[in-house]
């Protein structure tokens, strides 16, 4: 087949065209492909960090209602928060376990967690790809209460952001 004149290239609204969308694809891909800026990513960790406190605080007051089924071993406590008979959700000393966290937490995909031992979980950003966010140095850290009457601990380090 032959193709006409017209028909070769591009026309002047069809480059418009595709000029809009590759912008539109540059705004919205930019970020995760590209990367954020220090700034945007650190306040993102610190959104991490506000979200896993307000988790703990709804979990702590739902374990509060004497409605709220439980299950009590020693620090242990596992709640059936939905009541359909599965005590999903485990508290150490009252609060979240650092396992159970990050069910709390709507986490977009480019985040990465890692759990060590049996009571830390870091949160942030695996710039390396090597499964860790650790060594990153840009993350959130979740430190499952230690003691009975002592809270969980909460911190980010935003040196590698
Ligand atoms: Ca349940
Ligand atoms: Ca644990
Ligand atoms: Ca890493």
């Amino acid at each position: 087949m032959q193709l006409t004149g017209k028909q070769k290239g591009f026309t002047l609204i069809e480059l418009v065209v595709v000029i809009i969308i590759l912008g539109i694809l540059a705004v919205t891909a930019a970020p995760r492909f590209m990367g954020l800026s220090t700034e945007a990513k650190t306040e993102v960790i610190g959104q991490i960090e506000a979200s896993a406190k307000t988790a703990n605080q709804l979990v702590y007051s739902k374990t509060q209602m004497p409605s709220l089924n439980k299950q009590i071993q020693g620090r242990i406590t596992d709640i059936d928060i939905n009541g359909d008979g599965e005590f999903n959700t485990r508290l150490i000393y009252g609060y979240l376990d650092n396992e159970d966290l990050e069910e709390w937490l709507e986490l977009d995909d480019i985040f990465v967690s890692e759990e060590q031992g049996r009571g830390d979980l870091y949160i942030g950003y695996d710039d390396n790809h090597d499964g860790k966010v650790s060594d990153d140095l840009c993350y959130f850290k979740y430190t499952q209460a230690a003691a009975l009457g002592s809270t969980p601990q909460y911190s980010t380090s935003s040196d590698g952001c």
